[in-house]
């Protein structure tokens, strides 16, 4: 059978928070586009990923008329605490900025753009197979995808973006000698966990203890999220629950008697941690978004926010491209973004190298580490640059 022929104006690759998020905005403008994700629904809406919005893709949400449900049910958190040495010590975020954070699940962020995308009729081709790109630096760039009945289909676009994550296809369409991969490949992971039980703390806890990092998160008053530092080739099904809660107890534990409270836990997985960033970013008319460009590890709560940073930066580009026959926005999209992109490589990795145990470290490691977060709690300036970045700035910037 001969390929179905498409066209539109923006081809998207990747349902994820950086493609939907831009079709959306681009709908706004009144640009077309066509997402092609290779999972289903269904496989989208029930993948636990990250779950903290900064202040400025709240904003953004809200802005974009997609942020109703976020503001209903989002749990705004005023502040944090950093523990260690047994004893926790919280950033105000409010107070040194002025700003919040909004635990609110990725997931259910992407329910939201879907229903609104669908809602708007937007095109979103889910359980594509076969997917590829093609002429990214001709005018016209192609997807080739076959869809979910069979048929294959040559969406011919204006503009190509990759918005297809860590392991997607659009990165390798820049070739290799005019792209430069950057990686850090950290030797640990997290051990995630959903348990069913009320809160141990109304804010985020992020701990660092001679045991290991634990993280106490939360998705709602009933069900709680919660990470420890484990080895990255870890099986999480031979951790029994019991093992389990010894271990993020003992992360945790301190002279304050401090405890979690435990309950059934219905999901577990261990997350590898690494940062990448390629450059630059774009190739042609192919535009690379969100974790297709870059990823960080999750300590500092960043890989969803960057990817709407992206898309911010994006989105006004396109419209401009369109609308005015304008693309000095487009051609400069790799220089923008990385300024953001490179702030927040330093801050995860800084959240990352000093919360956990690495495993070649020494004493001298342990006192520098721990000195570092004395300096970042007891200090007011220390604080306050580590509370501007753990909030971040407006997005587009
Ligand atoms: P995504 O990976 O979210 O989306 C890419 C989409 O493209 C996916 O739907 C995929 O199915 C699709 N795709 C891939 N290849 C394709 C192909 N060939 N054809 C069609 N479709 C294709 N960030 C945080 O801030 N906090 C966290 O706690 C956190 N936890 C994480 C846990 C895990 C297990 C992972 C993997 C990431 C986590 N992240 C976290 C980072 C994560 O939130 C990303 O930063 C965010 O999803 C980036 O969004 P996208 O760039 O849209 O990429
Ligand atoms: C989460 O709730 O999944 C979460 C929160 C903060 C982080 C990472 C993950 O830094």
């Amino acid at each position: 059978m001969p390929a179905q022929s498409d066209r539109t104006q923006v081809g998207i690759i990747g349902a994820g928070p950086a493609g939907l998020l831009l079709s959306h905005l681009l709908h706004l403008q009144g640009i077309d586009s066509v997402i092609v994700e290779r999972r289903s629904r269904d496989a989208i809406e029930a993948t636990i990923r990250a779950g903290v919005p900064e202040q400025g893709t709240v904003d953004t949400m809200i802005a974009a008329g997609v942020g109703d449900r976020l503001q209903r049910e989002g749990a705004i958190h005023h502040g944090f605490d950093l523990r260690f040495g047994g004893q926790s010590h919280r950033i105000d975020l409010t107070a040194l900025t002025g700003r919040s954070i909004t635990v609110y699940p990725q997931h259910e962020v992407l329910k939201d753009l879907i229903a609104a995308r669908l809602a708007d009729e937007g095109q979103i081709i889910f359980e594509a197979t076969d997917v590829s790109v093609h002429d990214v630096t001709a005018d016209q760039p192609h997807i080739h995808y076959t869809a979910p009945d069979g048929i294959t289909h040559d969406l011919a676009c204006d503009l190509l973006i990759g918005a297809d994550g860590s392991h997607g296809v659009c990165r390798a369409a820049i070739p290799e000698t005019l792209r430069k991969d950057y990686f850090r490949i950290y030797p640990f992971g997290w051990f995630g966990i959903l348990c069913e039980a009320p809160l141990s703390h109304h804010e985020l806890i992020y701990a660092r203890s001679p045991t290991g990092f634990a993280l106490i998160s939360t998705r709602s008053p009933g069900v709680q999220r919660m990470y420890f530092q484990c080895d990255p080739a870890e099986d999480a099904t031979t951790w029994s629950d019991d093992r389990i809660w010894e271990r993020l107890q003992a992360n945790v534990a301190g002279e304050d008697g401090f405890r979690l409270k435990e309950g059934k836990i219905f999901q577990k997985g261990v997350i590898p941690m690494r940062s990448f960033a390629c450059e630059p970013m774009q190739h042609g008319r192919l535009f690379l978004a969100g974790d297709a460009a870059h990823s960080v590890p999750p300590t500092g709560a960043k890989g969803l926010n960057l990817a709407a940073n992206d898309v911010v930066i994006l989105a006004r580009a396109i419209e401009e491209f369109f609308h005015h026959n304008d693309n000095t926005h487009l051609e400069t999209y790799t220089a923008t973004a990385l300024k953001r992109v490179w702030r927040v490589q330093h801050f995860s990795w800084l959240m990352t190298s000093m919360m956990h145990n690495l495993p070649d470290e020494n004493e001298f490691d342990t006192k520098r580490q721990l000195a570092e977060l004395e300096l970042l709690t007891s200090s007011p300036t220390a604080s306050q640059t580590l509370a501007e970045i753990y909030v971040g700035a407006p997005l587009g910037t």
